[in-house]
């Protein structure tokens, strides 16, 4: 089975175009996709990756307050059993000057991988790919190895 990927802008952010440019892109790779589209709340991304079984979620967050945004997000994903590789990725901090410090806050928030916004998404696609051991099938299918 393809692998289930959920993504969604965090919080009250409104910007659309990064994460319609990701999802475009993981589907075109052979991902399954959910994509919950802007202003998702925490406990919407952890309901769908939840319903959906999902492998990975895909934070958005470019109006600099994805930090407020993600605090305890971690904590919603223990308390539901949802086991998830998860990224964050955009414009993550006002001005994002020192994105290493960017890069520290959000690994010690949980996430696995933080993108700043000059990410291609064939960069996320490539670092999926070996976080869930994804292999392409003679079918050219993806599935996640077991
Ligand atoms: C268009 C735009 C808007 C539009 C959004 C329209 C829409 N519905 O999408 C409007 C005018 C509504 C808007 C509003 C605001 N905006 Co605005 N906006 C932009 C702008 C010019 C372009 C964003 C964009 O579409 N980029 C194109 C896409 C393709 O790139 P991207 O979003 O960065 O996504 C790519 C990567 O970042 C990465 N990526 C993104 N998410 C993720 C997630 C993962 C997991 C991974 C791997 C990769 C990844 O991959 C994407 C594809 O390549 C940026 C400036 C800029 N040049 O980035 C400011 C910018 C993001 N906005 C900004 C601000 C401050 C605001 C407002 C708060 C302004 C205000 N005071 O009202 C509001 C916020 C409203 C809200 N509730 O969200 C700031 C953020 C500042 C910060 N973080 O420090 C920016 C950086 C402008 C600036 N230089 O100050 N904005």
């Amino acid at each position: 089975m393809a692998p289930t990927v959920v993504l969604g802008v965090i919080g009250s952010d409104a910007h659309v175009v990064g994460v319609t440019i990701l999802e475009r892109a993981l589907i075109a790779d052979g991902f399954d996709v959910v994509n919950l589209g802007v202003q998702t709340t925490q406990a919407e991304f952890v309901e769908a990756a939840s319903d959906r079984d999902a492998e990975a979620i895909l934070v958005s967050s470019l109006y600099g307050h994805a930090e407020q945004d993600c605090a305890g997000f971690h904590d919603r994903l223990d308390a539901a059993d949802v086991d998830v590789v998860t990224y964050i990725g955009g414009n993550l901090s006002v001005g994002q000057n020192d994105f290493d410090r960017t890069r520290t806050t959000f690994e010690a928030l949980g996430f696995d991988r933080v993108f700043d916004a000059e990410t291609d998404p064939s960069e996320a696609i490539r670092s999926l790919r070996l976080d869930l051991a994804v292999q392409t099938t003679e079918s050219d299918r993806l599935t996640v190895r077991s």
